[in-house]
């Protein structure tokens, strides 16, 4: 694998709208992400994303742009934004932005001038087509539930193509002009010192041109617009200039949000030839679902993790370096989603933590995983703000389910549960807001909080911190971002473990993934251990491993990193 400079480093996803409030109207803003720079210096943080903070009417939370160029008023000013990117310079942190550019907002001037003339020059940004006898084009079904198509107001036959929310239209990639105007809006945010971009649902900017039906999936006679992916051919071509033309001059550090992608192209998204630097490494995220809908959704088990990582990595690794993340804003907490319940405790939060960091791969922490959040307690749907949780009650309610059963299957995949406000400390409102919160905070703010956990030893958050430590130091740094990943006894049930074999160093990586106790007879010779979730960080490497000839006893949930450098 080629090296590169981001490599070693430690990256954050921030939430802008649940972060931190610095005008106590409810919303998360620039001033308060600033406010929290040296918090995340302290973390171990090296590059920042910020998920969207452009101008947009917020139907799917600044998903839905409707100008590029402009910052949201609820964030800020373009000086806020400036001198975000000052203050983090000071202190060597990146700030990445995401950038959506499969869809634009209905309310983008484009799409205005699309809705006035569709057969002029804006027209030609969107998909619009005619209506097929009377109805429809295809039977594609958006992400967000629907159909694809939408009528173009004022246009008895006209429909444009969204595939997410009908006020998110999608943009015509085929027109060279489109594209043109993209890559000037990149450079325009390159020039401004942002280091890069976090490019949404990227793979969705191919678009099967043939606009031709599939066999339906459900009950609806529709089927998912991800059919489509398949037939749609030549993405990389697109993704390919956009480098040239964008990133490449800047040096941009780019990381693609792609599912769907052909696991035989993985060099061309990739590695030395590939379009981005990095992609998010989703296969945990795609376990237990069934096409159906969330209701539908099963628990992980251990095992499906591990043996999904292990899949993953052995597919990449020595193609390029994905980024590994247990949660962001579109899923579940990872600590409820992959912990069995009652069983989320510290100990069990830092092991998948730590699973996580000591992976091959850019660890890729989002807003509160660091002190563990956990997933929010919904009572009743009008506590939902999110768009796509709101499709998937009804869908849920359309198969039959009761409203309350309904609320419970959606509750535990809401993409509301990453979106509550960071938990900052036990003073009202997690210490997020002097006001009142876009969205409920999450009641056990008062034990689960940053101010709490700062100081103390054993905390999620220490542990975090010395983790992302031990990925920067001398003896170890090698082994834990370039060593290869090697599974061990892989068979045994709900248990996870790994070598990181560098070339200075070797490194056991071990994971108790149940309550109970169990043994375990390492083979080599244990020289230190380099990190245990089940004591203090400042007492890792102290204890004489000699004892554990006849086998390591590890506890529920216990997690070590061991040097076996023969
Ligand atoms: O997500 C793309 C994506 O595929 C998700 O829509 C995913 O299928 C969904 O979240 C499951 O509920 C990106 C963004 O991360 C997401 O927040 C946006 O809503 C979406 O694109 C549209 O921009
Ligand atoms: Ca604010």
């Amino acid at each position: 694998m080629e090296k590169k400079w981001w490599h070693g480093k430690a990256a954050y996803q921030i939430y802008p709208k649940s972060f931190c409030d610095s005008n106590g109207d409810g919303i998360g803003d620039l001033q308060g992400i600033c406010g929290k720079l040296d918090y995340l210096k302290d973390l171990g943080i090296d590059l920042v994303w910020i998920s969207p903070i452009y101008q947009s009417p917020f139907v799917d939370q600044g998903y839905d742009i409707s100008d590029y160029y402009a910052l949201d008023k609820a964030f800020g000013t373009m000086e806020d934004m400036d001198r975000l990117l000052a203050e983090a310079k000071k202190r060597d942190i990146r700030i990445i932005m995401d950038l959506v550019v499969n869809h634009c907002s209905d309310q983008h001037e484009w799409f205005k001038k699309a809705i006035e003339d569709p057969y002029g020059p804006y027209g030609k940004y969107f998909y619009i087509l005619e209506g097929r006898d009377g109805k429809v084009p295809c039977n594609w079904r958006s992400y967000f539930g629907g159909s694809v198509w939408d009528k173009l107001p004022g246009h008895d036959n006209l429909y444009y193509l969204h595939m997410f929310a009908k006020e998110q239209p999608d943009l015509n990639w085929e027109n060279p002009l489109l594209r043109e105007e993209i890559y000037r809006m990149i450079r325009w945010w390159l020039e401004k010192g942002v280091a890069g971009f976090r490019l949404d649902a990227i793979i969705n900017i191919k678009k099967d041109l043939r606009f031709k039906d599939f066999p339906a999936d459900r009950e609806d006679g529709m089927c998912s617009c991800s059919q489509m992916l398949k037939y749609a051919k030549g993405v990389h071509e697109f993704l390919q200039e956009m480098k040239e033309k964008a990133f490449k001059p800047y040096g941009a550090f780019t990381i693609g949000e792609l599912f769907d992608f052909r696991k035989e192209e993985l060099k061309r998204y990739i590695g030395t030839e590939g379009c981005f630097e990095s992609i998010f490494d989703f296969a945990p995220h795609l376990l237990g679902g069934s096409g159906k809908g969330w209701y539908d959704r099963k628990k992980v088990t251990p095992d499906q993790y591990r043996d999904a990582v292990f899949a993953s990595k052995a597919f990449s690794q020595d193609t390029g370096m994905m980024a590994n993340i247990i949660e962001n804003h579109d899923e579940p907490r990872g600590v409820s989603h992959y912990l069995p319940e009652g069983e989320v405790t510290e100990e069990s939060k830092k092991m998948l933590g730590g699973l996580m960091m000591m992976a091959v791969g850019l660890p890729f922490l989002y807003q509160g995983q660091e002190i563990g959040m956990t997933n929010q307690t919904f009572t009743d749907i009008c506590q939902v703000e999110d768009i796509s949780t709101l499709d998937e009650y009804q869908v849920a309610l359309d198969h039959g389910l009761s409203r309350e059963e309904a609320l419970k299957a959606v509750a535990r995949m809401s993409r509301d549960n990453a979106r509550t406000p960071m938990q900052w400390d036990d003073s009202p409102h997690a210490g997020f807001t002097a006001g009142k919160p876009w969205l409920k905070e999450n009641e056990n703010y008062r034990e689960v909080n940053v101010k709490e956990q700062e100081g103390r030893e054993d905390s999620v958050l220490s542990f975090y911190r010395a983790m992302l430590k031990l990925r920067k130091s001398v003896e170890y740094g090698e082994a834990i971002v370039y060593g290869k990943q090697i599974p061990w006894m892989e068979k045994e049930k709900e248990f996870m473990a790994f070598y990181r074999k560098g070339e200075k160093r070797q490194l056991l990586v071990l994971a108790n993934f149940r309550k109970e106790e169990r043994k375990v007879q390492v083979k080599e010779e244990i020289r230190r251990i380099v990190a245990d979730n089940c004591r203090k960080v400042s007492a890792w490497g102290m204890e004489e491993p000699k004892e554990w000839k006849e086998g390591l006893l590890l506890k529920g949930y216990q997690f070590l990193v061991l040097d076996v450098t023969p």
